[in-house]
C-alpha cells in the first residue's frame, strides 16, 4: 500500500519516493506515475521524498533566505514588488492577503481586519527585460546570493518538468506532451519568512493566520517548509488538517490552472497557514517556508488536455492565456 504523509478526515496525501520515477525501471516509472496523479486527483496533494536536492544543499538555501530577511527593513522595502506583471520583489507583512475572495472591497477588509504575517521575496525567470528581478546588494551576509537562487530556480523548473512528465504517464498520453508548455520557466521563486509571533496576536483577533486560506494559481507549487509546521490542507469534510513537515521532503499541490486544464480531473486545494502546534512561552517562533510556483509558460494557449473528456461538450471550460490567467489572479489579492 502506498505510505501517507497525512490521514485525517477523508483526507489522505501520500507520500511518493520520486527517485522511482526519476532512476526506475519502466515499471517503477510507471507505477509512480499512477501514485502521483491518483494523489492529484483525490487530495491535489502529494509529498515527493528522494529528490535530486540533498539536505546540505537544501540547508544552505534555506540559510541564504533567512539572511535576506535579516537585511534592514527600508533596504528591503527598496526591492518592493511593484506589479502583477512583474510579480517579482519584495512584499512587507501585510501587503498579501491570500484568500478565495474575488471582490476587490472584501479582499481589503480582510486584509486591513487580520493581515497575513508574513514577509517575502519573489524572483522570476531571469533575464526578462520589462520585469529584471530586484536582487540585494551583493554585500557582507548576502555575497553569492543571486547565483544561489537562480540555481535553485533553475533546480524546481527541472522538478516541475518532470513532475508534469508524470502526471502525463499517469494520463496515458505522451510522456513529453507538457513540455512544450513547461519549458521557458515562467515560475515564482517566494522565500518566506513568517516572523516570530505574541501567542496572543491569535488569541485577540479570531481569523488571525499566518497566511489565509485560499488555493494556489498555476499548473503545480512545490514547497519547502522548515521542521516549524502550520500548514494546513482542507479536507473533503471542511475541517483544516495539518500536513505535517517531513525532514527531505517537498510538498507538491496541484493549482488552479491545473485544475482547469484537466477539466477538474485534477484537484486544486484549499490550504493556509496557521500558527504552529507549539511554541516555548508566549511567542510563536518564526518559520520558514520556499514557496515555487509553477505555471504553464505565460504564452502558452491552456485548453483541455487531450483524455481528459471525451465528447466536445463536456468541456467544462473555455480555454485561456496562461499569463493572463496569472495577471488576473495576482490583481484581486494584493
Ligand atoms: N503567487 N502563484 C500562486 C500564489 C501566489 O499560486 C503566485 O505566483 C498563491 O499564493
Ligand atoms: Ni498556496
Amino acid at each position: 500500500m502506498q505510505a501517507a504523509a497525512v490521514r485525517s478526515e477523508g483526507l489522505v496525501i501520500p507520500l511518493i519516493d520520486f527517485s522511482k520515477f526519476l532512476n526506475g525501471n519502466p515499471e517503477q516509472r510507471r507505477e509512480t506515475a499512477n501514485a502521483i496523479l491518483h494523489g492529484f486527483q483525490t487530495a491535489g496533494f502529494i509529498y515527493l521524498k528522494g529528490l535530486p536536492i540533498t539536505s546540505e544543499y537544501r540547508k544552505h538555501i534555506f540559510e541564504t533566505s533567512a539572511k535576506y530577511f535579516r537585511l534592514p527593513d527600508e533596504t528591503k522595502l527598496s526591492h518592493c514588488w511593484t506589479t502583477p506583471q512583474a510579480n517579482r520583489g519584495y512584499s512587507a507583512p501585510g501587503r498579501e492577503k491570500t484568500t478565495s475572495l474575488t471582490d476587490p472591497e472584501a479582499v481589503k477588509k480582510l486584509r486591513d481586519a487580520v493581515p497575513d504575517l508574513k514577509e517575502s521575496l519573489e524572483i522570476g525567470r531571469e533575464g526578462e527585460p520589462d520585469h529584471p528581478n530586484h536582487w540585494p546588494e551583493e554585500e557582507g551576509e548576502l555575497v553569492g546570493f543571486k547565483e544561489i537562487m537562480l540555481d535553485f530556480h533553475t533546480k524546481c523548473k527541472d522538478l516541475h518538468m518532470e513532475v508534469m512528465r508524470a502526471i502525463a504517464v499517469g494520463l496515458g498520453i505522451d510522456e513529453t506532451w507538457f513540455d512544450n508548455y513547461t519549458d521557458a520557466g515562467d515560475n515564482t521563486l517566494r522565500l518566506l519568512h513568517y516572523p516570530e509571533v505574541k501567542k496572543d496576536v491569535f488569541a485577540i483577533n479570531p481569523g488571525q493566520v499566518r497566511a489565509g486560506a485560499h488555493s494556489d494559481y498555476g499548473s503545480i507549487t512545490l514547497l519547502f517548509q522548515d521542521a516549524r509546521g502550520g500548514l494546513q490542507v482542507q479536507s473533503p469534510t471542511g475541517a483544516f488538517i495539518d500536513a505535517t513537515p517531513i525532514e527531505d521532503t517537498c510538498v507538491v499541490n496541484a493549482g488552479d490552472l491545473l485544475a482547469r486544464w484537466s477539466n477538474d480531473n485534477i484537484k486544486s486545494t484549499v490550504h493556509r497557514v496557521v500558527e504552529p502546534p507549539s511554541g516555548d512561552g508566549d511567542v510563536y517562533p518564526a518559520r520558514y517556508s520556499i514557496a515555487y510556483f509553477c505555471n504553464p509558460n505565460f504564452k502558452s494557449y491552456i485548453e483541455a488536455i487531450p483524455g481528459t473528456y471525451v465528447a466536445e461538450d463536456d468541456r467544462k471550460y473555455q480555454g485561456i492565456n496562461s499569463g493572463q490567467y496569472l495577471v488576473q489572479r495576482l490583481a484581486t489579492t494584493y
